[in-house]
């Protein structure tokens, strides 16, 4: 009987071992064939893309997987993960506020913050391109009960006069207004920085006619490397700010909301909510410490590769780069329409190996950041050349 039941287990034990020896030979060879496939088709090339289409697609670094690995957690919705705990402190600290909240994505920071900010049937006012309105699903109305109004920048700047051309009055017609947002780096103008007075004049205005001021900074660690100022001092005259950890400072996920301790309290309720709140998030914080101690400085290389595409690309006819907006990691070139299109530019780019993406039908936008080099600049440019020749 003995015997029979080992005859079983021994059949059955093969069994298995010839299912896992399949199942690896498969996987090895269809990596094979992947390999073999035609440039362009084969997944394996993905790898090897320039890919220009934006900061988001930057990967975990070394120091960051480590972190992760070795994060102590605990419940963040208890207040018991010392790791995201620590993160949320040093996160305020670096932005001059007293307290923050770490949440899933840029996108769930701004929409936190005006829901904060902001009571049903509200006004919002905003630049005319700005991500907040122009990306974002339109979470703040559907969410929120909001309504927007944009006011047209200048290169993504609201000076307070066109703030206050934008202020109708009270009149028993209008809704209220409550909630200006800024962007600093402005991404659809190119990148472009808001500097420090600029930020003081328009909060000052908008203080003064008893609206808060949130700035979505997704890009704000560029925005004051440029200017060569420490971020406190930007931001110091917006009441809240919201910053990624997950674009240009190669973290994998997530993003700082900093204001008041007050206004966090109730931005962490808004945030559970919207089910954001995350529980062993401490593994993710982890990644968001390095990226805070170790990634910051590094954006100037970015906006030096950048500078340098811009020359280069300044020089190929049939593109047409803004020098005076390119101000960060954001490269924006206008395509001559009698050559062609933005979809024209990016498919040849994209048989080059290069990868972008388009900010309308005759602009194609070029995001810089720590997952590309001057080999892929070179290679950007190089297709360019070709494909408008
Ligand atoms: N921007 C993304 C896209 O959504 C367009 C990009 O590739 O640039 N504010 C600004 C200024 C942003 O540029 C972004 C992302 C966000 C907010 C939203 O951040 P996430 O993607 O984390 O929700």
């Amino acid at each position: 009987m003995t015997h029979v039941t080992e005859i079983i287990v021994q059949v059955k034990f093969s069994e298995k071992l010839l299912r896992w020896i399949t199942s690896r030979e498969s996987s090895i060879s269809a990596l094979i064939s992947f390999a073999k496939t035609r440039k362009g088709d084969s997944p394996l090339d993905k790898l090897e893309n320039s890919d220009f289409r934006s900061d988001t697609v930057t990967l975990p670094t070394e120091a960051m997987r480590r972190a992760m690995a070795e994060a102590v957690v605990g419940d963040d919705v208890y207040g018991e993960d010392p790791t995201l705990t620590r993160l949320e402190i040093e996160a305020a600290d670096k932005v001059g506020k007293e307290a923050a909240l770490f949440v899933t994505s840029g996108t769930q920071g701004n929409l936190v913050a005006v829901l904060t900010h902001t009571d049903k049937g509200d006004e919002v006012l905003l630049e005319a391109e700005s991500h907040v309105y122009y990306y974002e699903v339109g979470g703040m109305s559907a969410l929120g009960g909001v309504i927007p109004r944009l006011i047209q920048g200048d290169a993504g700047v609201i000076t307070p006069e066109a703030l206050r051309e934008a202020l109708r009055g009270e009149n028993i017609h209008f809704p209220k207004p409550s909630l200006v947002c800024i962007e600093n780096t402005h991404n659809r103008a190119g990148g472009t920085v808001w500097q420090t007075e600029q930020v003081e004049a328009l909060a000052q205005s908008a203080h003064a006619s008893g609206l808060t001021v949130h700035m979505d900074g997704a890009r704000v660690f560029n925005a004051a490397l440029a200017l060569g100022v420490d971020v406190k001092e930007l931001v110091a005259p917006v009441d809240s700010v919201m910053f990624c950890l997950s674009k240009g400072l190669g973290a994998p996920v997530g993003s700082i909301l900093a204001g008041s301790r007050e206004f966090i309290a109730e931005a962490r309720k808004w945030r559970k909510m919207l089910g954001g709140g995350m529980r062993q998030a401490g593994v993710l914080a982890a990644a968001g410490l390095v990226a805070l101690h170790e990634m910051v400085g590094r954006l100037a290389d970015d906006h030096a590769l950048a500078q340098w595409i811009g020359r280069e690309l300044a020089d190929i006819p049939q593109v047409k780069v803004n020098r005076e907006r390119l101000q960060t990691n954001i490269i924006l070139a206008e395509v001559n329409p009698e050559w062609g299109d933005s979809a024209k530019l990016l498919q040849g780019l994209k048989d080059e190996g290069v990868l972008a993406n388009a900010f309308g039908s005759q602009t194609v936008r070029f995001v810089v950041h720590k997952d590309v080099g001057k080999a892929d600049a070179e290679r950007l440019v190089a297709a360019v050349r070709k494909i408008t020749r």
